[in-house]
């Protein structure tokens, strides 16, 4: 890459460990600052991820009520559940929360197949498991979990894609 071009010894250890910095923050999408033609890269691929958590003492709750994200690209979101009580991290159309909540409810909590699911995973519990969004156009949309009664109870957030 082209950083090979103007840092050199004292000037590549320096470059290290400020990276080293960076990674250990959530900032890392802001990295380059910007417009150049060179950081296009990395900036997708920081984009493309997105980290959320249910409530680690297991209240029925997401850890982060809100999430942001890339609109108009595919996302991956590792949702981790810490707790021992099950949980899924389901991505529906806006409006469609309580529908999506009610079928899922039928099928134990199973959002697999029910209209108005963009995306989302089977309930899990004490382990971590990495949703793949099909790429959305930019506005507010609703997750919920679709353990039965965990969204009544107000598991839920909104995922705002810009
Ligand atoms: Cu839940």
């Amino acid at each position: 890459m082209k950083v090979h071009k103007f840092l050199g010894g004292i000037g590549l250890v320096a470059a290290l460990a400020l990276t080293a910095c960076g990674a250990g923050s959530e900032g890392g999408n802001t990295t380059g600052g910007g417009t150049a033609g060179g950081a296009t890269g990395s900036a997708a691929a920081g984009g493309g991820a997105i980290d959320v958590a249910a409530d680690a003492s297991g209240q029925l709750k997401f850890a982060q009520d809100t999430l942001s994200g890339t609109a108009n690209q595919q996302l991956n979101v590792n949702f981790n559940n810490p707790a021992g009580v099950p949980h899924n991290w389901v991505l529906v159309q806006p409006g469609q929360e309580n529908a999506v909540a009610t079928a899922a409810a039928g099928k134990g909590g199973d959002p697999t197949g029910i209209a108005g699911v963009i995306a989302g995973g089977k309930p899990i519990a004490g382990a971590s498991e990495t949703i793949s969004v099909p790429a959305q156009s930019a506005g507010a949309y609703p997750y919920i979990c679709t353990v039965p009664g965990h969204y009544q109870a107000g598991m839920k957030g909104t995922l705002n894609l810009q």
